[in-house]
């Protein structure tokens, strides 16, 4: 996969060289690409913002840069790249006003050969510039949650390593990543509950006995009770959208 990321701060992108997804791309499954937005100004002060119009507080970033960059990085694909030739690539816009980014999301968008991610700063971007690019391209604003960022690159880096650990041959262990929580078909999208390794004592805390038991369907159980236990806890719309889900076609009544 190619990722494009275009942003005012590249530097904010150098833990992309590390652990999983640094690997990742010293073995040629990703191909992420980092581009300085303000190479695409053409003033002295490289200015990338400009007051909005109507008023209010803030800047707002211009649309000149924007959709220069955009050309630049989504306009020419090279023949034989690693999105292949001819392709067009998908924009993804984060902003706290996009829809809600989740792991089916990260499934689906692990499935294109290229991404570009467009950092806003500020207010955001003249909204000319996704509109533009929606000519040409698919566009799809993403939220990482709701609360409110200084910018896209933190929003960026989430959803670029969420997208990148599916990827065929990126995880060690290809089960990790079914197993995970909210992943489809994880247990019934329950939080994964508590784990454990060496020492079976640590600090006079015991590893629960059934886990050092050999019994495998015991173990089955108790991960489940646990998985249902934290959830209840920590998350329980989850468990009411379950229920609800687990009886789709059923009458509540019945
Ligand atoms: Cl994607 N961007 C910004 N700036 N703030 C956010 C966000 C994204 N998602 C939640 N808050």
């Amino acid at each position: 996969m190619r990722i494009d990321i275009i942003t005012i701060f590249p530097d904010y992108f150098a833990p992309l060289e590390l652990s999983l997804i640094g690997k990742a791309r010293a073995a040629g499954i990703l191909d992420i690409r980092l581009h300085d937005l303000r190479s695409w100004t053409h003033d002295r002060h490289n200015t990338v913002d400009d007051t909005p119009y109507g008023g209010g507080p803030g800047m707002v970033m211009k649309p000149e840069p924007w959709g220069e960059a955009l050309d630049a990085v989504a306009g020419a694909p090279e023949p034989g790249g690693a999105a292949g030739p001819g392709a067009v690539p998908r924009l993804v816009v984060p902003t706290p006003s996009g829809t809600p980014f989740t792991q089916e999301r990260a499934k689906r968008l692990s499935e294109e050969p290229w991404l570009v991610f467009a950092c806003g700063r500020y207010e955001g971007i003249d909204s000319r510039v996704a509109a533009d690019a929606a000519r040409r391209m698919p566009v799809e604003e993403v939220s990482i949650g709701d609360y409110v960022l200084a910018g896209g690159e933190s929003a960026t880096l989430v959803i670029v390593e969420t997208v990148s650990r599916l990827l065929p041959g990126v995880l060690g262990n290809a089960e990790s990543a079914v197993q995970d929580s909210f992943a489809a078909g994880a247990m019934e999208n329950l939080l994964e509950g508590p784990v454990f390794t060496k020492p079976a004592r640590w600090r006079d805390l015991e590893v629960p006995p059934v886990l050092l038991s050999g019994d495998h369907g015991a173990v089955d159980r108790w991960r489940r009770h646990e998985a249902l236990r934290k959830t209840a806890r920590n998350r329980p719309e989850l468990l009411r959208a379950l229920a609800e889900g687990g009886m789709a076609g059923l009458d509540r009544t019945d």
